[in-house]
């Protein structure tokens, strides 16, 4: 490094980190062609200390049953949001309002984040996800970046297709991926065709309840629902959503759910769902308003589509909606508009489990096919409303105008992407400056870790003429979808206001205090740097002492009100941990089941004297 001074001494760190990322060696004394191609790269993605990154990347966590958060276009990882799953490190599942929200799962499958929106666009407000999993939805505040509700979604069975919000957040639709009895009742697969449906739940949120709500559900047949995507503009009423197994296959998936040329869309007007309900067109089944669209018909229309599809994308403008096949070499472009036509004029070629079905001919506007382009999976948009399209097994992304079908660039990516991010990809804007590769595959991209590799997140610019990937950063499992929100829409705060009016919570050392009802003993302490207090008129206010058999409530308010001053709470041998952020109350509850001396300690680096901030837990014996 010391022969070679970079123009600006701030952009070593990033010129050497981006060397090492392109795997660039060798002496640097020559500038090649090649080297500056990779330093004008690096200065591209080079965030100068004390600056930002201009946009937030959340990122699902797949089977973490996470979320992660990545700042573009450094890519560095700022955080992760624990949602479905435990985690050790904030104490999310063992704090009692966490673990209420977990109930008796330990783990998830997050599949697709979705960022709340505003008239299409996002509003950075929150943060909702789906556990393919154990069926449930949750919500994330942006403000603090924490999860805030999760509710089981009945009669589903893997949300697989959700999250993917209406124009105004007005509703997330849940259809399920694996069709079971309504009630999750047992039935034999003989009987697939006749008991089993795959059920489509309209979930809403109340914002200041923060509150998430199965407002109706649908019961489709019996078919795989993968992927959705609300209408816009125009089309900004209905919805689609991709569905394979139409030929209703209980083995073999993999040959038995391919062999019909078609497969279908779902295309249904959540407006005309909605006043169903109110009109009384439903059945209450397991305390569900359930509609059944063949009794109560309209709405709903299936919409041919090439053999097991799996992305459907709805343009930001709203006028159409592109479905790609895992098994087709193409993508097809479908017209709102001409839907609509056709089924104004029952325009239809005939009925599946008495759902009408459009013509494939009256719907579609084209079939694109690139040359040598294979396995397009999702779409997502540019500024100017050209496409940009996933090839998982070309390992590569294809630039296309959806107005013509004209191929404009293609991108090779490292390697097998699925989805792609977009910036501000999913809005009625899309920024048109980077789009981020979801790639199942890193192969050769990184240091060996062993036989498994990390997956791999790579940046593409699209300011310029051609597409270039111009960053690469290893990701845990697994990055099946990301949403990429402009940094200025997000409105974090810096510490909580204590809430005089929860019970838990006190906002002085000298209110610390230990009660005890009958067996029940409730703490309410304090963690200010560097010591606990937990009973201020104590010889030793930071020792909690309890009868074995006692149940204990720890209930802890950080009262350091200074920005990053989170402290935590761990108990030694009693698997129990939680986090304090600045001005937050949290509550912990156990029954004192083991008698004797346990230390408890802050878990979270607080200041020079953290180590010195512990305490005990005495338990008596019986
Ligand atoms: Cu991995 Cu959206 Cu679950 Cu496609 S999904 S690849
Ligand atoms: Cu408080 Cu470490």
């Amino acid at each position: 490094m010391n022969k070679w001074i970079p123009p600006v001494a701030g952009l070593a760190a990033g010129i050497l980190a981006a060397t090492l990322v392109f795997g660039g060696g060798g002496p640097r004394t020559e500038q090649t062609a090649t080297s500056t191609a990779k330093n004008t790269n690096a200065e591209k993605v080079y965030v100068p200390f004390g600056e930002k990154d201009e946009y937030y990347l959340m990122a699902s966590g797949g089977h973490s049953g996470q979320m992660f958060v990545y700042g573009v276009p450094s890519m560095r990882k700022i955080r992760t949001i624990p949602v479905f799953s435990p985690d050790s490190a904030t104490g999310y599942g063992y704090d009692e309002h966490s673990k209420k929200m977990l109930g008796d799962f330990t783990w998830g499958d997050l599949h697709h984040p979705a960022i709340s929106e505003t008239k299409g666009e996002y509003d950075g407000k929150y943060l909702f996800a789906t556990d393919v999993a154990n069926s449930r939805a949750a919500v994330v505040n942006l403000e603090t970046f924490t999860t805030r509700d999760i509710i089981n979604v009945p009669n589903t069975s893997g949300p697989h297709c959700a999250a993917f919000v209406t124009e105004n957040t007005e509703y997330m639709f849940l259809p399920t991926r694996f069709a079971v009895p309504i009630g999750s009742e047992y039935a034999s697969l003989d009987d697939y065709s006749e008991k089993y449906r795959g059920v489509m739940s309209a979930v809403t949120f109340d914002q200041e309840k923060e509150k998430l709500n199965v407002a109706y559900q649908v019961a489709l047949p019996p078919w795989s629902y993968d992927l959705s995507d609300a209408g816009k503009g125009m089309s900004s009423d209905w919805a689609v959503m991709t569905t394979y197994n139409t030929e209703e296959a209980t083995t073999n998936l993999e040959i038995n759910a391919s062999q019909a040329d078609r497969d279908y869309i779902v295309l249904f007007n959540w407006k005309e769902l909605e006043k169903m309900i109110q009109d009384g067109k439903y059945d209450e089944v397991t305390g569900q308003k359930m509609i059944f669209p063949e009794k109560h018909k309209g709405g709903i229309y299936l919409v041919p589509v090439a053999k097991s599809p799996h992305g459907v994308d709805v343009t930001p403008d709203g006028t159409r909606f592109i479905a790609s096949g895992k098994l087709a070499p193409a993508m097809t472009v479908f017209s709102f508009e001409k839907a609509f036509e056709a089924v104004k004029k029952g325009d239809f070629e005939g009925e599946r489990n008495g759902i009408p079905v459009l013509k494939y001919e009256s719907v579609m506007e084209r079939e694109v096919n690139p040359e040598n382009a294979l396995g397009p999976l999702h779409t997502q948009f540019d500024d100017k409303g050209m496409a940009l399209t996933t090839m998982f097994i070309s390992s590569e992304i294809v630039k296309w105008d959806p107005n013509t079908g004209e191929t404009l660039d293609r991108v090779a990516v490292q390697y097998s992407p699925g989805h792609a991010a977009a910036a501000e990809g999913d809005t009625a804007s899309p920024d048109g400056k980077y789009i981020v590769a979801l790639n199942k595959l890193a192969k050769d991209t990184y240091l060996s870790v062993g036989p498994s590799h990390p997956e791999s997140m790579q940046l593409i610019d699209l300011a310029g003429k051609k597409m270039e990937v111009i960053q690469s950063a290893p990701v845990d499992p697994e990055p099946h979808y990301a949403q990429m929100i402009k940094a200025d829409k997000i409105k974090t705060i810096s510490v909580y206001d204590i809430d005089k009016k929860n019970p838990d919570a006190i906002s002085s050392n000298e209110d610390a205090r230990i009660e005890r009802k009958g067996n029940e003993v409730h703490v309410y302490g304090t963690a200010m740097r560097s010591k606990f207090t937990f009973d201020a008129k104590a010889k030793r206010p930071d020792v909690i002492e309890v009868n074995q058999g006692d149940k204990v409530y720890i209930h802890l308010t950080n009262i350091d009100l200074d920005q990053d001053i989170t402290h935590g709470f761990g108990i030694n041998k009693y698997d129990l941990n939680m986090e304090v952020q600045p001005g937050q109350t949290n509550t912990l509850v156990f029954t004192a089941d083991k008698a004797g001396t346990f230390p408890l300690y802050c878990t979270n680096f607080c200041s020079a004297l953290h180590q010195e901030m512990s305490g005990y837990l005495l338990v008596k014996p019986k």
